[in-house]
């Protein structure tokens, strides 16, 4: 059934002519070595080839005329005579090359080490996948971030806090003895591209992961990742030494807390010898931390660090912290909290930021911690699953979103200090580098919860491993190996995915609005909601609309978060005049009849955007329809019907929006825009 399962790695037999022209330049596999992971690439291109090439393909002939050599020069005397140039390429890196073997030719993947050369084959076949010429190939790869990490937000009862695609993938109690064979399609697929690293557990964590029971079903996972390249990593709770370790307290000055952690962490290193680390969320929504005893972040991580660093383990520590005693400006909390310890972490110890400074808006401008922590290595935390953008039926393609952070210019050290500069770790120099994506994975068929979901993890893949990498040629693809390499389908399916971000914010929060969702769930709109027990958690807190206008002032007259910004781009979003429109409201109380860009006042343009959103899925549907003749019927009819419920929750969030707004400026609908049905 055409259910999604396989992901981007359908490879289904291709087009006759795509067949005989690949046939004679991929006849057969040569792979030098027999780890596992020389034993998966090559599976992995049997498998691949076999499939896209419709027929047995060679393995382990002495190399002919069209041979693929995958392997190091270590292992392979063909590959070492070649004399490559891999010296700094180090472990994960890879050539792929068309080259003459005593006049044969030939195609080598070679790589340092054998994960380099895993990776290789997933490019060699992508090329294929997406009908690449593959005659004369030149193709050096490196990633430019260490750590490219997911984030499983899954409990341990196999529940997945804002997971749309059904329960955890992991099946902790069938753990460890039964290893479910989607942990391997799992490790492929992450493999496939780049990812090598993932926390298995929530960060809202239970002390319980801590213990041997669950450390021994972590081991077996880890088991089964590794060969791919990818290591395990676990959720700590701060206070795991009071629950699970009858301590009298966690605070991370105690010698004996400072004993058990170091304790915890020789076991764990005991069952999982390349264990990556602990991710840590501590006094941020109630989670215990470093605070709770008046210390502070520093303190808390290099605690976790000391643990850890005899044996090569990072602490990953969040920077999403805030809290309703500091009713300012949420926003400001994380920067206020972290910045005066720049430099005074420990060498292990890298701070993970989300990319926006409230919650993973469908937009919010890049946080102003990136840039401005110049001696503590930060990485990024993106979110793959769709918390604030849809769940899993609205259809929002993210490679626009994490493509929009990574390119924002900080201005830290000049123009072109990109916020990927920050991440890849050229701007500062970081010692260590990384990205993380919080998983939208499932137990679902689909694994995201809707095929386009899937995009958005490999979107994420392939920028953690190249940050400069562009939405756009991801998109492209993707939706050639996932669904049709045919003309007729790749532009205009394509063209659906780069704008559809977009769509969601018109419908959902235009105009730099932020945090308008309904409570809790956080599905549907709810901007009049005023009466949560936190300020910070009202939609009202953040639209601030009143008789005179709508939007948070953050300029030096409100809240001044401009100011955690540096200078040049402080100013920018600082003066309504330069700020974005993207990002108005977000920075700026504005006027309703104030002029916009299009001539129309703001009320009115606001009006438009919400109708410009549902407009925007109407196209999409239509586009959508036009394509059936390139998709098969299963998935077609899927997100045909997914697309037909962002319509209704598109007009839902529109006139909901619009009506309450309307209550505030009294003002009229502008002629033209569609009256609440
Ligand atoms: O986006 C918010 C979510 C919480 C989440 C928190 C965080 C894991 O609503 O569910 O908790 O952020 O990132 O810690």
């Amino acid at each position: 059934a055409e259910d999604g399962y396989d992901l981007w790695l359908r490879y289904r037999p291709i087009e006759a002519e795509w067949q005989a022209r690949y046939r004679p330049v991929a006849a057969s596999i040569v792979v030098a070595g027999d780890s596992p992971t020389m034993r998966i690439a090559s599976a992995e291109l049997k498998r691949g080839l076999d499939g896209l090439l419709g027929g047995a393909v060679a393995e382990d002939q002495p190399a002919g005329a069209g041979a693929i050599l995958v392997g190091t020069p270590e292992e392979s005397p063909m590959i070492d005579a070649l004399g490559l140039p891999l010296e700094s390429m180090g472990r994960e890196g890879y050539l792929i090359r068309s080259i003459r073997i005593g006049g044969k030719p030939m195609t080598v993947i070679a790589a340092n080490d054998d994960v380099g050369a895993l990776y290789g084959a997933f490019h060699f076949l992508r090329l294929i996948q997406t009908r690449q010429p593959i005659e004369a190939l030149d193709i050096r790869s490196t990633p430019k971030v260490q750590l490219r990490l997911l984030n499983h937000w899954d409990n341990l009862d196999r529940s997945v806090e804002r997971g749309y695609a059904g329960q955890s993938i992991w099946d902790w109690w069938k753990l460890p003895d039964f290893k479910d064979p989607r942990y391997t399609d799992y490790a492929r697929a992450n493999a496939s591209i780049g990812i090598n690293g993932t926390v298995l557990n929530n960060v809202n964590a239970k002390a319980d992961s801590l213990t041997a029971p669950w450390i021994g079903k972590a081991a077996a996972l880890a088991d089964i990742f590794r060969p791919y390249g990818i290591r395990v990593y676990l959720s700590a709770r701060f206070s795991a030494p009071i629950e699970i370790g009858g301590l009298k307290t966690a605070d991370p000055l105690d010698p004996q807390v400072r004993a058990w952690w170091k304790a915890k962490a020789d076991e764990i290193y005991r069952a999982i010898p390349d264990f990556g680390g602990f991710l840590v969320k501590a006094n941020s929504e109630g989670q215990p931390g470093p605070q709770d005893y008046k210390r502070t972040h520093a303190d808390g991580a290099n605690m976790l660090a000391e643990a850890v660093a005899p044996h090569g383990g990072v602490v990953m520590w969040r920077a999403f912290v805030y809290s309703h005693e500091t009713p300012d400006d949420r926003a400001k909390q994380a920067y206020n909290e972290f910045k005066p310890f720049d430099g005074r972490f420990a060498d292990n110890v890298i701070v993970q930021v989300k990319n926006g400074a409230i919650d993973f808006q469908p937009r919010e401008p890049f946080h102003p911690l990136f840039g401005a922590m110049p001696k503590t290595p930060l990485m990024m935390e993106f979110q793959i699953t769709k918390e604030y953008l849809g769940f899993a039926t609205h259809l929002a393609y993210l490679g626009t979103l994490f493509e929009e952070t990574l390119a924002a210019d900080t201005r830290a050290k000049g123009e072109g200090s990109t916020v990927a500069k920050v991440i890849d770790g050229s701007l500062h120099g970081y010692r260590l580098t990384g990205m993380a994506g919080v998983a939208n994975i499932g137990s679902d068929r689909n694994w995201s919860g809707s095929h386009f979901d899937q995009a958005n993890w490999y979107a994420f893949g392939r920028m953690a491993w190249n940050p400069d990498m562009k939405a756009r040629p991801i998109a492209e693809e993707w939706a050639r190996m996932t669904f049709s390499n045919q003309q007729g389908f790749v532009s205009p399916a394509v063209d659906m995915m780069m704008g559809s971000r977009e769509i969601v914010v018109d419908y959902m929060t235009p105009l730099g609005l932020h945090h308008l969702m309904a409570s809790g769930h956080h599905y549907g709109p709810g901007p009049w909601v005023d009466d949560l027990e936190r300020a910070d958690w009202n939609p009202v807190y953040y639209h601030r609309a009143d008789a005179a206008g709508i939007g948070f002032d953050r300029t030096k007259a409100g809240s001044d978060a401009v100011s955690q910004y540096a200078p040049p781009v402080a100013r920018m979003f600082g003066d309504i005049d330069t700020v974005p429109e993207r990002d108005l409201l977000w920075f700026h109380h504005v006027g309703w009849d104030r002029r916009m860009a299009s001539g129309r006042t703001l009320w009115d343009e606001l009006v438009a955007r919400y109708g410009r959103g549902v407009r925007g899925v109407e196209s999409m549907q239509r586009d959508w329809t036009r394509l059936a003749p390139f998709v098969d019927a299963e998935r077609h009819r899927e997100v045909a019907t997914f697309l037909a419920i962002q319509r209704h929750e598109a007009k839902w969030w529109r006139d909901a929006s619009i009506a309450y707004f309307q209550t505030i400026s009294k003002r009229p609908l502008p002629a033209g825009e569609a009256p609440p049905e």
